[in-house]
């Protein structure tokens, strides 16, 4: 990643400026979780949790989460986004701990010219609570209500309003789902809190969400079927159910994150899925990353289970530095992708291209207008690095030689580059290793 992204992310942490990433995860300058995607005012904002290292003078359970207040981030396209910085902290909160780290999965929902902003945090006496704050604006700021929901207990919540304007929250109580109406001033239960305990049972179900489509209602919610969560669906033909199994929507982590949290949000004519991974940390699923990528409902309304990637969502500017460590696809374990630093998971990765015809392929890269003159790589290692659109056996539009052991920046005139949206491919025709941070059209 070059200083002016990092700049970038920088000051989007102070200033709340853009920052342009539409690759998995899509937010890299902080760890982030349990987004709860919104379409307001044309935008999408998500709402997230926020998993941060242990503070001086923590004292909290070790080796846990660690959370302590939440961001919103905003986009118009999925590609440029807009951290908006705190939204509410934990020592806001009139009723909560202010040590106990346990802001948990959020939601925001309007309603009548007001954002409610629903949160679970520790009380005082260390029970969990959900409490609501409200804003004028999708970004706040938010003002926390002096004391949580009374008669909820849990974590996790999520209000649906349906088409007739009855809000309701379902969230996780006892590591299961339960449900009830909200009364219009949104603040408060109205009526029996009803279980859903009609789900299968065994495991653990937390961070429901609801949606409603087609006149069909969708339940969704993390499960642990088997050893570690995954995206479950049921659905009604009510808001208040019974509602029927009827899959999984995303299959358990490959790399193992134990917690699923997730939304689901049509923008502008396409489904998508925002969830959370373990990128950034590796080794520790307690510090996630939010993410997001294309779903599909067939014909008779089932959810097709998505396929998790690196490349995410959103067009990529050829001008911009390309992540090609996002990639598509590649052609096999001779492309390798690592941290730049080690040390510092927040600078992004490198690809590295191990010997002859090694590829990577990086989807959906907007030209344009085309005619871009040359491309920029930074890259370090000895090699050939072919540069192709549209196809892998398509024309050689551009040749960069990589000759140096420290990182450094080579171009090669480019030539032919056609207007539009096209895949793009890059293939070492050296023997040796090359390793890549981005690609560039100028
Ligand atoms: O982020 C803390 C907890 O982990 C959430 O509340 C759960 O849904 C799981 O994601």
């Amino acid at each position: 990643m070059k200083h002016t992204v990092r700049l970038a992310i920088g000051l989007a942490a102070l200033l709340h400026v853009s920052v342009a990433l539409a690759t998995n995860p899509f937010i890299t300058d902080q760890f982030t979780a349990d987004p709860t995607a919104r379409v307001f005012e044309g935008k999408v904002y998500v709402y997230a949790s926020h998993d941060i290292h242990e503070p001086p003078g923590y004292t909290g359970r070790k080796n846990w989460f660690v959370m302590e207040d939440y961001h919103v981030f905003s986009s118009e396209n999925l590609n440029d986004w807009t951290d908006h910085g705190v939204i509410l902290t934990q020592k806001d909160v009139p009723w909560a701990d202010g040590n106990a780290y346990a802001m948990w999965a959020p939601d925001c929902v309007y309603k009548d010219g007001k954002y409610y902003f629903y949160f679970p945090a520790k009380d005082k006496n260390g029970g969990r609570r959900i409490g609501v704050a409200i804003g004028d604006t999708p970004i706040g700021p938010f003002k926390p209500q002096p004391d949580y929901m009374q008669g909820v207990t849990g974590i996790d919540p999520d209000v649906f309003i349906d088409k007739d304007g009855s809000a309701y929250m379902s969230w996780s109580r006892n590591d299961a789902l339960v449900m009830a109406k909200l009364k219009p001033d949104m603040l408060e239960i109205d009526g029996d809190i009803i279980a859903l305990d009609y789900l299968p049972k065994k495991g653990l179900q937390e961070g429901p969400f609801m949606l409603e489509r087609k006149g069909v209602y969708y339940l969704t919610y993390p499960h642990v079927a088997n050893k570690i969560e995954r995206l479950e669906y049921a659905t009604s033909d009510s808001p208040t159910g019974p509602f029927k199994w009827a899959g999984v929507l995303l299959d358990e982590s490959e790399t193992g994150c134990w917690t699923s949290h997730h939304s689901l949000l049509e923008y502008q004519g396409q489904w998508y899925l925002f969830y959370h991974d373990r990128d950034l940390s590796p080794g520790f699923d307690k510090r996630r990353s939010i993410r997001a990528d294309k779903l599909y409902f067939n014909d008779d309304g089932s959810i097709r289970k998505v396929t998790p990637t690196l490349r995410g969502v959103g067009l990529v500017k050829a001008t911009s530095e390309i992540q090609i460590d996002r990639y598509s696809a590649r052609s096999g374990d001779a492309v390798t992708v690592s941290f730049l630093d080690d040390a510092n998971p927040h600078a992004g990765w490198k690809t590295a291209f191990n010997g002859a015809q090694s590829w990577a392929r990086f989807d959906e890269v907007d030209f344009a207008r085309g005619k871009q003159k040359s491309v920029e790589v930074r890259a370090r290692g000895k090699g050939e690095l072919q540069i192709r659109l549209g196809r892998a056996d398509g024309p050689v539009i551009g040749t960069v030689k990589v000759a140096g052991a420290d990182w450094g920046n080579a171009s090669s005139r480019v030539k032919r580059v056609p207007a539009g949206v096209h895949d793009l491919f890059v293939t070492q025709s050296g023997a040796e290793t090359v390793e890549v941070d981005w690609v560039s059209f100028r």
